[in-house]
């Protein structure tokens, strides 16, 4: 018996509740949907497939993530919704898909905040993000991880970009969070919002003008292949993805497996992190192989472009892209 019904026992009956979290026993299992929209070849997959073998290796078992790439599953929105319901599901996107629960993660993910990997991974180490994890577990959404980040967002498209003139009239794909709808209308295009899965025919039938998109994603969905050769590099988002879980399917996880868990997510995101900063520049140079053009861009008609987007929205924390600046300026 273990130990939790032994003290339910002794108790006589009176259920004592030994706080939210149920202690380790011997039986427990749990097997967990994990889903995203990533396709097999790209590195987020992988690393994905790879935690979720070390957490059942090293839980001898016990925890069983099942992972579905490219959206077989809920994903994008949906697959946020999965786990605020309390399904257990592990839903993997990007922090703008949270932001409909806490805004202030709209902030985080905002345009043009960050001039490397390493500033965002500092930043998510900060007492202003543990704050920010904090309000998301009151909308019951647990934050694994939020630093599997996949590359710079350029733009990528047939036509030379180099400043937001050139992008008026020009439909460009983007994922379906507000965040990207907003960055892409204020950068001067007609923001095309599509599932990643309709995106390359859309731009094979000239249903969009391009998308926008980091190299890991260019060469990994073979983007290159279809006629959007041309990438400028406005660097205008960083693609990062978070891990999240139900806060009430988390508590139910005896405490020995939570701590496996959040270690091999955590190191994942690190391994990943330190791999795509080494492969960053042979993939440019194999996209260059296959045709691919990349170009400069005007980065202060951008920026000056998307400075209205850094007005806090309704139900940010007041001076939240203060605090952002403020955060990075220590690190520079
Ligand atoms: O929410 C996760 C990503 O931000 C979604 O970005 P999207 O839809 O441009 O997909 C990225 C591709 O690499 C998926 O294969």
């Amino acid at each position: 018996m273990n130990i939790k019904k032994t003290l339910s026992v002794l108790c006589a009956g009176a259920i004592l509740s030994i706080g939210t979290q149920s202690m380790a026993a011997d039986d427990y299992k749990l097997t967990l949907k994990l889903s995203h929209v990533f396709s097999p070849a790209e590195q987020l997959t992988k690393s994905m497939d790879a935690v979720s073998a070390s957490i059942l290796e090293k839980t001898g078992g016990a925890i069983n993530i099942q992972t579905f790439p490219q959206a077989q599953l809920p994903a994008y929105k949906e697959g946020v919704e999965q786990v605020v319901r309390g399904a257990k599901f592990i839903s993997v996107e990007d922090p703008s898909f949270i932001g409909d629960y806490v805004p202030d993660f709209k902030a985080l993910y905002a345009p043009m905040l960050y001039r490397s990997f390493d500033e965002y991974v500092a930043l998510t180490k900060t007492q202003m993000v543990a704050d920010m994890k904090a309000k998301a577990e009151e909308q019951g959404i647990k934050i694994l991880a939020l630093d599997y980040i996949y590359g710079f967002r350029n733009l990528i498209t047939q036509k030379v970009i180099t400043t937001p003139a050139d992008l008026s009239g020009m439909k460009i794909r983007t994922p379906g969070s507000k965040s990207y709808i907003d960055t892409l209308t204020a950068m001067g295009a007609v923001a095309t919002p599509l599932p990643w899965g309709e995106t390359l025919s859309a731009v094979q039938q000239g249903v969009v003008d391009g998308l926008e998109g980091s190299e890991f994603t260019n060469i990994g969905t073979k983007v290159y292949e279809g006629p959007t050769k041309n990438v400028a590099n406005t660097h205008h988002i960083l693609g990062t993805c978070g891990v999240y879980i139900s806060i009430a399917v988390w508590n139910e996880i005896p405490a020995e497996y939570q701590a496996i868990i959040q270690d091999e997510f955590s190191k994942g995101a690190n391994d990943m992190v330190e791999l795509l900063k080494s492969q960053h520049g042979g993939v440019v140079k194999e996209l260059e192989s296959y045709g691919v053009k990349f170009n400069d861009v005007d980065g202060d008609a951008f920026r000056a472009a998307l400075a209205p987007l850094y007005k806090e929205q309704d139900g940010m924390t007041p001076g939240v892209f203060k605090a952002i600046f403020s955060e990075l300026d220590s690190m520079r």
